[in-house]
């Protein structure tokens, strides 16, 4: 059995080689604030007192460092992707929030559309040739033609606005619940939904999205992970860990946690980023070795 061969005992190092990661899933969101030490600590209690079905075990993955580039760590990051090469980033707060184009080589904005003072920008998407921006809590979400960057229509969302991607077909929402909803880009009408979960256990709090080859990733909010999801079930495939992370860039005072994650499909190479985060990181991923040798 898992659970068992978790003790307090081991050293913090030899800890986040384990798979504590595999019940923070669950934990992230209950815990989520809490510091990421505590957190496991509080993780193997809540693992022991919820048994969590073996099936919810899934892949994590931890991260390397590949690249690293300049991120203005005023910008609240809300949104993140990648299009034809090009870096785009919505970003939040009331009076802060903005919809840019942005060199990433050196983090200068190429272009920039102010929201007006009473949105809170959330999550952006790219459909062919329009560029969608939600908001948090003003039921709305803007169009922008892509090549101009004029705002060319507004639509009216039911719910809160956080994560925003586009699978081909539909626009992808996520709204700080377990939920993620496909959305028709022209009437913004709701095709379906999915409950996110792990082994029966729903998984809240997903955030900024990514679509990448067949899979949403998403950020859990105040977490440092990455949530890999099967968009036709909900099911989680896989974590990705990215503990750490956060220590390797200078951030600015408040909600600065991570937040962003960018494809570039031709490319493909994956950029992640935080709130107030002074850099845009290039990482690449690789399976956690020891996970299947636990037991
Ligand atoms: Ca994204």
């Amino acid at each position: 059995m898992l659970f068992p061969r978790l003790h307090l005992s081991h050293s913090l190092a030899e800890r986040r080689q384990r798979p504590c990661i595999s019940f923070s899933i669950t934990g992230s969101l209950l815990y989520g604030a809490a510091g990421k030490n505590l957190l496991c600590l509080l993780l193997i209690g809540l693992a022991l007192s919820i048994a969590v079905p073996a099936r919810a075990q899934v892949p994590v993955y931890d991260f390397e460092v590949v690249a690293q580039y300049p991120h203005n760590s005023r910008f609240f990051t809300q949104g993140l992707l990648v299009h034809d090469g090009r870096l785009y980033e919505g970003t939040g707060r009331y009076g802060e929030s903005a919809l840019m184009e942005i060199n990433l080589a050196d983090g200068s904005v190429v272009r920039r559309v102010d929201l007006a003072q009473r949105y809170f920008g959330e999550g952006i998407a790219v459909a062919g040739d329009r560029l969608f921006q939600l908001t948090w809590r003003e039921n709305v979400a803007f169009e922008y033609d892509l090549d101009t960057f004029e705002r060319v229509n507004a639509h009216f969302i039911p719910m809160e606005g956080w994560g925003l991607t586009w699978d081909g077909e539909s626009l992808i929402l996520s709204d700080g619940s377990h939920q993620l909803y496909f959305l028709d880009p022209d009437t913004f009408a709701t095709r379906r939904r999915v409950a996110v979960q792990a082994g029966g256990q729903y998984i809240g709090n997903l955030n900024e999205l990514e679509f990448i080859d067949g899979e949403v990733w998403a950020n859990v909010w105040m977490s440092q992970q990455i949530v890999r999801i099967n968009p036709e079930t909900g099911d989680i495939t896989g974590v990705i860990d990215l503990t750490g992370l956060a220590d390797r860039t200078e951030r600015g005072p408040g909600d600065s946690v991570l937040n962003g994650i960018a494809w570039d499909a031709e490319q493909r190479r994956l950029l992640v980023t935080g709130k107030l985060w002074s850099h845009v990181f290039e990482i690449s991923l690789h399976p956690r070795s020891d996970l299947a040798s636990q037991d």
